[in-house]
C-alpha cells in the first residue's frame, strides 16, 4: 500500500494512525499542499482524487482510495483486529457522531482551498477559520464528555480519537482558545502516550520541516 499524503494534514493523519495502530506497512507519498498552486491541484493527482485533496490509499497500482473515513471503515473490515470501533451499535453510533462532527463539521471549513478562497473574497480566513473551528470544538467537548474515558468513548480507542487529535493539533497551531475543551484534552494526552500516535505525528513525517 501507498499512502499520498501532507505532514500536517488533519485527513491523512487520521489514516496514519489507523496504520500504525493497525500495524499495516505502507509506502508514504509526500504531497505538498502548499508548493505553489498546491500539488493536489495537478493533474496527475487529480487523476487519483478529482476533489484534489489528500489522503488517496493506492492498494495497488490503479487501485485508489480517498476520503479518510472511508479509508478508516475499509481498513476495519479489511483488518478488524485491533479494533477501531466498538461491538455495541450505541457507542459504535456514538463514535460515528464525534468523527463526524469534525470530518463534516469542523474539517471542511478549516481547508487550505477554502482558506484561500475566502482570502481571494477580501474576508479574514484566520477570522473565518477561528470561528468554525472554535465552535466545532465546543461541541465535541459538550458531546464527548458523557462519553469518554479514557479515550473519547470509553476505555477503548476509536475512529473519535483518530479524528479528535490531528484537530486539536491544527487547532492549536491556528491559535484557537483549547483552554474550556478539558475532556478534549485529557483524551489527546491519553492518546500522545500511545506508540501508533508518536509514528503518526506530523513532525514524523518525512515530509515535515526540519
Ligand atoms: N473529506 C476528505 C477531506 C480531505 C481534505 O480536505 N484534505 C485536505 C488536507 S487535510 C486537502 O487535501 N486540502 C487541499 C486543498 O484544500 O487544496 C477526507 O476526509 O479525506
Amino acid at each position: 500500500m501507498k499512502l499520498h499524503g501532507f505532514w500536517r494534514s488533519t485527513s491523512t493523519w487520521r489514516v496514519r494512525i489507523a496504520l500504525a495502530y493497525k500495524n499495516l506497512a505502507h509506502e508514504y507519498v509526500p504531497v505538498d499542499l502548499l508548493a505553489g498552486e498546491g500539488a493536489q491541484n495537478s493533474l496527475e493527482h487529480r487523476q487519483l482524487n478529482p476533489m484534489a485533496q489528500v489522503p488517496v490509499l493506492e492498494l495497488e497500482q490503479g487501485l485508489y482510495l480517498t476520503q479518510s473515513i472511508a479509508i478508516l471503515e475499509y481498513l476495519e473490515e479489511r483488518w478488524p483486529k485491533p479494533p477501531l470501533l466498538p461491538r455495541d451499535p450505541l457507542a459504535r453510533v456514538r463514535v460515528r457522531q464525534l468523527t463526524e462532527v469534525v470530518n463534516a463539521g469542523i474539517q471542511p471549513l478549516q481547508n487550505t482551498g477554502v482558506e484561500r478562497h475566502v482570502a481571494s473574497l477580501g474576508a479574514d480566513p484566520s477570522a473565518w477559520i477561528q470561528r468554525f473551528v472554535g465552535r466545532g470544538l465546543a461541541a465535541l467537548e459538550a458531546m464527548t464528555l458523557p462519553l469518554a474515558g479514557r479515550y473519547s468513548v470509553g476505555d477503548a480507542l476509536t475512529f473519535a480519537d483518530l479524528t479528535l487529535v490531528p484537530e486539536l493539533a491544527f487547532a492549536r497551531r491556528v491559535g484557537v482558545d483549547l483552554s474550556r475543551l478539558p475532556t478534549l484534552l485529557r483524551v489527546e494526552a491519553n492518546c500522545a502516550q500511545l506508540d501508533c500516535f508518536k509514528k503518526a505525528h506530523a513532525d514524523a513525517q518525512p515530509d515535515a520541516p526540519r
